[in-house]
């Protein structure tokens, strides 16, 4: 019995199913943890979302930005992108089991000692207090409220935390800093609008998990969501595992062993011609 943790799919199905062969995958014994982002912008969304869901207890799965982006256009009147690739979820007949599937995915998953989010856990969080806020936007998403909370969740603001904030500041805050934050400021603030691979930010910026002090410096992180993390040099990676290596964009889809403690990864080179993807 293996478990390997997968870096973001995007409807890239077919690539998903070669590096499962690669890795000699068994769907009876064998668990998966996915980094979120299983749809959007790949060709085959509904095939992924579809497949992830069959496994079952065998597959666990936090939500990213896409995958929430999805529930957003499913339960408003929020139109789809001219990038998005969502129509043949939209339009299934199962569509009601898939959506409700997903909104019922975590935001953050901890096993023991190994914690899985898809962008990042802010700096000055433990994994207690990101489990405990996480907790929150979950409650909601599987709640009454979904809806006014998808009409809310957009934005960038606040870029600060506090423990008084409340209402949808709040939960748009969390939801910020677990499925899209990359960069922080020197007050630990998010600066979502930069998504540039790090080194070609502005000087006063640091990716989250190379902040000083940072309160899960000793806990292991496995995180997507930052596919140019793969084109930057010199960058120090302290127990943190990035995995969303690029598949979309011609990069590679990597899986990465995690119950025998060698963190080996996997890769499979996915050579589509497209930018890369942010
Ligand atoms: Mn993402």
């Amino acid at each position: 019995m293996a478990t390997y943790a997968i870096g973001d799919i995007q409807g890239c199905y077919d690539e998903l199913r070669q590096l499962l062969d690669k890795i000699n995958f068994k769907s009876d014994c064998d668990n998966l943890w996915f980094t979120g982002d299983l749809v959007n912008r790949g060709p085959k969304s509904l095939e992924t979302l579809r497949f992830v869901k069959s496994l079952a207890d065998n597959a666990i799965t936090v939500l990213g930005n896409h995958d929430l982006h999805l529930l957003a256009i499913a339960f408003t009147t929020n139109k789809s992108s001219k990038k998005d690739t969502l129509d043949e979820i939209l339009n299934a007949v199962d569509r009601e089991e898939l959506l409700n599937w997903l909104a019922h995915r975590p935001l953050i998953h901890v096993d023991n000692d190994i914690s899985m989010v898809h962008a990042a856990i802010h700096p000055d969080w433990s994994i207690q207090k990101a489990e405990s806020l996480a907790e929150e936007v979950e409650a909601i998403l599987q709640g009454e409220q979904h809806i006014n909370y998808y009409k809310n969740m957009y934005g960038d603001e606040p870029a600060c935390w506090s423990d008084e904030l409340r209402g949808y500041e709040r939960l748009r805050y969390i939801t910020n800093v677990f499925t899209r934050l990359r960069f922080c400021d020197q007050n630990h603030g998010l600066a979502l609008r930069h998504k540039c691979k790090p080194g070609a930010q502005p000087d006063n910026l640091l990716p989250w998990f190379n902040v000083d002090n940072r309160t899960t410096e000793n806990d292991s992180i496995i995180f997507g969501h930052w596919s140019t993390l793969v084109l930057a040099k010199d960058i120090e990676y302290k127990n943190v595992y990035p995995l969303d290596t690029g598949c979309l964009w011609g990069g590679y889809l990597t899986a990465m062993r995690i119950d025998d403690g060698s963190f080996a990864k996997t890769t499979l080179h996915c050579p589509q011609a497209s930018k890369p993807h942010i």
